[in-house]
């Protein structure tokens, strides 16, 4: 693909995830309506889904040739075959309902599994992180980031992995300044690159770390399962976003 479709497709990406903010903040006060997916505590509202249909309709418009992976609604194209964008239209849908704060849109576009272009909204804060895998921004800002030490950091967790000590991060965290849970995985990725976090541990479906992968990556962010395999971008599975020169650091910790 040229630079300067790619460059065309990150400017698109921009505009329509920032587009979803203002939707977003426009009817923060509207009733939504909630409902249930596979259990009480997963839940998904009208504004998701207005954010969802909106985004992939300008992406067939203008992309018509590009493939999509979203979360709502079963629309799953798989991440490693071609040209696809990958959406997460509110992330921290729970902290949506009820906090009306930290949750974020994500867009990413991958290409043949290849991370090009990665989008994360903090909606309330109106801040937008943004990147092509070389160069990761904050609104019109470089980020420039150098993950200290594990044993100076506070790390990132998935709390029903981190109460059941599921894959070892209990123990793991002992080797940090302890942990924080914020509720929504883009807000995760937006800590680690404003250095608030090392580190992020959790359980998570490919439009949850899509575009956080590709923001962190110029950083030296690796973003596999915690055993060092590859992620398969289908299923949920437990997964960490980690700098790569520190994975010794976490090796006798993780199962
Ligand atoms: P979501 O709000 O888009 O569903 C904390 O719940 C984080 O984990 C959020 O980023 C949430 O994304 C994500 N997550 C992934 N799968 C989930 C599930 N089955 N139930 C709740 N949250 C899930
Ligand atoms: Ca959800
Ligand atoms: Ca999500
Ligand atoms: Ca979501």
């Amino acid at each position: 693909m040229s630079a300067n479709l790619l460059n065309i497709k990150l400017e698109f990406a921009k505009n329509v995830v920032r587009q979803a903010g203002g939707f977003i903040r426009q009817h923060l006060s509207d009733d939504l309506e909630i409902s249930e997916k596979s259990h009480f505590d997963d839940l998904v509202t009208n504004l998701d889904r207005d954010v969802q249909d909106q985004i992939l309709a300008q992406i067939q418009t203008t992309f018509p040739g590009d493939h999509l992976l979203a979360e709502e609604n079963d629309v799953r194209h798989a991440i490693q075959d071609g040209n696809v964008w990958v959406l997460d239209p509110i992330d921290g849908t729970t902290n949506f309902i009820v906090q009306r704060d930290h949750f974020a849109v994500m867009l990413a576009y991958y290409e043949n599994g290849i991370g090009k272009i990665g989008v994360i909204l903090d909606v309330m804060n109106d801040n937008l992180y943004w990147g092509n895998g070389i160069r990761s921004y904050k609104n019109d800002k470089q980020i420039s980031l150098t993950p200290k030490p594990l044993r100076q950091s506070l790390i990132g967790v998935n709390t029903y992995m981190y109460r059941t000590n599921a894959g070892g991060l209990l123990d793991l965290s002992h080797e940090s300044l302890g942990v924080r849970a914020i509720g929504s995985a883009g807000i995760e990725y937006v800590n680690i690159l404003e250095g608030k976090i090392w580190g992020y541990f959790s359980n998570l479906s490919p439009w949850d770390y899509a575009a956080g992968a590709v923001l962190i990556a110029p950083f030296g962010y690796v973003t596999q399962q915690l055993d060092g395999r590859p992620l398969d971008f289908e299923g949920r599975q437990m997964m960490m976003s980690v700098p790569s020169n520190q994975l010794a650091a976490l090796s006798a910790y993780l199962k």
